[in-house]
């Protein structure tokens, strides 16, 4: 067996070895694992995932170490995957993670990981996707993404999660407006924690307000919850929460959403496919070279220039590019 079939049944075997093996291959050599990912693909699908957003220092670290502990209290086996551009692997933020969270490390039953930006421009997003995947091939009940919120990360995770739950703390003043108006459409819930500060009572009334100014009726009304997440407080309520949205989305247009994002990631994956092989021919023959030289000649333009090449390798398709 070579090293990719190794490391496809080590992860359906659920090897922790493996899993971490896959997902390094998927920060490092998109092409390579794109071939475990394939062979992975049947056997995803079963994974609850769910989405952990907000700025930094809301919390949400901190209470994904609570939400594991009470997963693992009911024998669900879980997978996280924390992604923060902020910090790679010096960060302080991503060191005081990893111990906090090896106390669950130890257990099988937990995978942790942390994922940094390493290339841009959908890079980590589909890193993100395809890593998620590799948690649910790998037989984890439920996947964790900690990502930060509202717009700070190139990472969409409405199109990987579930259920997207958003943390806000008491106290970040003026920020909360900010990140207001970006966070507001992707939560499927809504937490403020550190509700043993002072102020916790008006951030609820605050953001129950902006979501009664936007919930059209019948579709889902996110909900508030406090939580205090440094002592554990609200989490088994968070939990039941995550649980009914997922009753929800099991009974409502779940299917519908699910085509769109795979119509989306096909096109992407065509995308990838196309330009990887027009782009490299185009520099082995030195073509790239030769018209790069023509356009800043002025003898042509990029759209021009796109449009001669593909005109002859796209033969058959009828839709104008
Ligand atoms: N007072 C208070 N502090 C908290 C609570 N939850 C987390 N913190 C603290 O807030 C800081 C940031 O927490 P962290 O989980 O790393 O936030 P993240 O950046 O959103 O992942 C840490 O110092 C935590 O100990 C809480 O419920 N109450
Ligand atoms: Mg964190």
């Amino acid at each position: 067996m070579n090293h990719n079939g190794q490391l496809v049944e080590g992860v359906l075997k659920g090897d922790r070895r493996s899993i971490a093996r896959t997902i390094t291959l998927i920060e490092n050599n998109p092409s390579e694992a794109r071939k475990v990912i394939s062979k992975l693909y049947s056997h995803t699908g079963k994974a609850q995932i769910i989405g952990i957003t907000g700025p930094t220092g809301s919390g949400k670290s901190t209470l994904i170490e609570r939400l594991v502990k009470e997963l693992r209290r009911k024998g669900k086996s879980v997978g996280i995957i924390a992604v923060d551009p902020s910090s790679p692997f010096t960060g302080g933020a991503f060191l005081g993670d990893r111990i906090r969270m090896q106390k669950h490390s130890i257990d099988g039953k937990v995978f942790i990981r942390s994922m940094a930006t390493r290339n841009s421009s959908g890079g980590l997003a589909r890193a993100t996707r395809d890593a998620v995947r590799v948690l649910d091939a790998s037989g984890k009940e439920v996947a964790i993404v900690e990502t930060v919120g509202a717009g700070q990360s190139e990472v969409d995770i409405r199109k990987i999660a579930h259920t997207v739950v958003v943390v806000l703390a008491p106290g970040l003043g003026d920020d909360i407006q900010a990140i207001k108006a970006g966070i507001m459409e992707i939560g499927d819930i809504f937490v403020v924690n550190k509700a043993d500060r002072e102020n916790a009572d008006a951030s609820v009334i605050d953001i129950e307000t902006t979501i009664n100014m936007s919930w059209e009726k019948k579709k889902w009304r996110p909900p508030v919850i406090k939580t205090t997440a440094a002592k554990g407080e609200g989490t088994t309520e968070l939990l039941n929460h995550i649980s009914l949205h997922m009753k929800y989305l099991e009974n409502e247009g779940f299917d519908k959403q699910r085509r769109q994002d795979v119509e989306t990631e096909l096109a992407e994956a065509i995308k990838q496919k196309t330009t990887d092989s027009i782009i490299g021919e185009l520099k082995r023959t030195g073509e790239l070279e030769e018209l790069i030289g023509k356009i800043l000649a002025k003898k042509t333009d990029p759209y021009s220039a796109a449009d001669t090449l593909l005109k002859e390798r796209l033969k058959g398709f009828k839709t104008r590019t």
